[in-house]
């Protein structure tokens, strides 16, 4: 897609500092993740900070993507607004959090969100409007969770006859696990299942939609849901690139696999190169930092319809 819309030499034009990959504020982290990391503010806020580290093959790389925090930030921002749905957003005006250094708050800028702290409910709500990935080679290898619902004779990549939720937990490993609709009403009760279903649903239809208006489709997307003084609240990001995956529209066909919008650059590269996916990966050449970059962006301004100097400027 960069490809043939082409560069965006105006952005590429202001290299940004670079993110120290794990910088550590005077703040207590009370989670740190592959590629985010969250702080204590007080006992009812939290700092939600994007970083610019990026995992492949779930090993995190030993390069960052210049600005990529940045542009995730700037996109769960997009759709905290879009969205009509109760969500953790405080707010992404950072000079009323206390103890950050002038450094910080440069570094900080764009890529953090004040959110309220939610007690998390402990299971990805996925929703899934294309067979693929997990649920693929669910599909593929004589059905799982994630295919219950689904009818016999699709294809790879094809659109389902109608969006499905398809929960996840985090199992031990780190690794998210695929959980059948009875063992999730077993973890949740029937009452915040079915909730949760049709919020994530709600959403997803709405996103989808507004996608599909840009030229883009929301293939799958994950959300996380807290409670906070008896409501549920939409958590952590949304309907970035990191949590969801995008297509391009015009280089959909079922039946095959899809380049994603923003890391296949970064995959098609380290699959061209003699590595078996253990940690450490190979070390991306600086054409593949700067063209995963510019993806990034790309992902931004198509799905925004904004610009993302215009972010930038405005923080
Ligand atoms: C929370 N995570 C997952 C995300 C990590 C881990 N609003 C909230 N209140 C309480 N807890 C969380 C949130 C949010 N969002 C989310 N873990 C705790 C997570 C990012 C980085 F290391």
């Amino acid at each position: 897609m960069v490809g043939k819309t082409g560069f965006y030499p105006h952005v590429l034009e202001r290299p940004p500092p670079a993110l120290p990959s794990r910088r550590v504020l005077a703040l207590p982290r009370i989670a740190s993740g592959k590629v985010r990391e969250i702080y204590e503010i007080d006992q009812q806020n939290l700092l939600f900070v994007a970083t610019d580290r990026i995992s492949a093959y779930d090993v995190v790389l030993g390069q960052t993507i210049p600005d990529k925090g940045r542009v995730l930030t700037g996109l769960s921002l997009h759709f905290f607004d879009l969205l009509d749905t109760p969500n953790h957003l405080v707010t992404n005006d950072l000079s009323g959090v206390p103890g950050l250094s002038e450094q910080d708050r440069r570094e900080l800028a764009g890529r953090a969100m004040v959110v309220r702290r939610a007690e998390v409910v402990p299971v990805e709500c996925v929703v899934r409007g294309y067979l693929y990935g997990s649920s693929w080679r669910e599909y593929r290898e004589g059905g799982g969770p994630t295919t219950e619902h689904l009818p016999s004779g699709l294809r790879q990549a094809e659109k389902l006859p109608e969006p499905t939720f398809t929960p996840a937990t985090k199992a031990a490993t780190g690794h998210d696990e695929n959980i059948t609709e009875a063992e999730t009403r077993e973890i949740l009760g029937d009452v915040l299942f079915n909730e949760l279903k049709s919020r994530s649903l709600a959403i997803y239809g709405q996103a989808a939609d507004y996608a599909d208006d840009r030229g883009v489709i929301l293939a799958d997307t994950k959300f996380e849901f807290g409670h906070v003084e008896g409501e549920l609240l939409l958590i952590d990001e949304v309907l970035t690139p990191d949590s969801s995956r995008y297509w391009p529209a015009d280089e959909w066909a079922p039946g095959s696999t899809i380049p994603s919008f923003d890391k296949q650059y970064v995959r098609e590269w380290l699959e061209s190169q003699p590595w078996d996916k253990d940690p450490p990966a190979p070390e991306l050449p600086e054409e593949i930092v700067s063209g995963t970059r510019a993806r990034y962006i790309e992902a931004y301004e198509r799905i925004t319809g904004a610009s993302y100097n215009d972010y930038l400027d405005a923080e």
